[in-house]
């Protein structure tokens, strides 16, 4: 066998072997895919589509109440659009009037389409001194890119 042959037969043997490398990185990559798909289709999002944030109710009105009643309020959240919703952070509420609001617990920060949640508050109450009117606004942030901030009012007049 002549040098240059030696060569050659090396040469085709390289090759061979790049040849099997590229093949199998390719399958690792399609499994890659694969799996990462298979999670995705586990309840993950949707991509592509408009969310659509919509709450059961747009305003609570409590009317006149007594000092020392206890309330608490449930507002459900569904999202009725074609995309995952997602809130921006925790529901929040802003204290347009009055004083001493409860605290909120969003059961889910993440809605695909047709999926609820529900906004609890905690038990509140007004006593002597903190009473008359309230306005709790409750913001519900989402990527709605029509309604970005949902805003629903708790009223409430408290007396002795
Ligand atoms: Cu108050």
């Amino acid at each position: 066998m002549s040098k240059k042959n030696r060569r050659q037969k090396r040469k085709g043997f390289q090759l061979k072997h790049a040849a099997v490398i590229v093949g199998g990185l390719l399958i690792l990559a399609a499994a890659i895919l694969m799996f990462r798909g298979n999670i995705n289709g586990g309840g993950g999002d949707i991509v592509g589509g408009t969310p659509a944030v919509v709450a059961d109710q747009n305003v609570i009105d409590y009317g006149d109440l007594k000092d020392g009643t206890v309330k608490t309020f449930a507002i459900k959240v569904t999202n009725t659009g074609t995309g995952t919703l997602r809130f921006s952070g925790e529901p929040y509420i802003e204290v347009v009037q009055g004083c001493c609001p409860p605290t909120l617990t969003a059961g889910s920060m993440s809605l695909n389409p047709g999926q609820s949640t529900t906004i609890t508050s905690s038990q509140f109450m007004m006593h002597p001194g903190m009473d008359g009117k309230h306005d709790f606004a409750i913001h519900i942030k989402t990527n709605d890119p029509t309604q970005p901030d949902l805003v629903v009012h708790v009223f409430s007049n408290w007396s002795e």
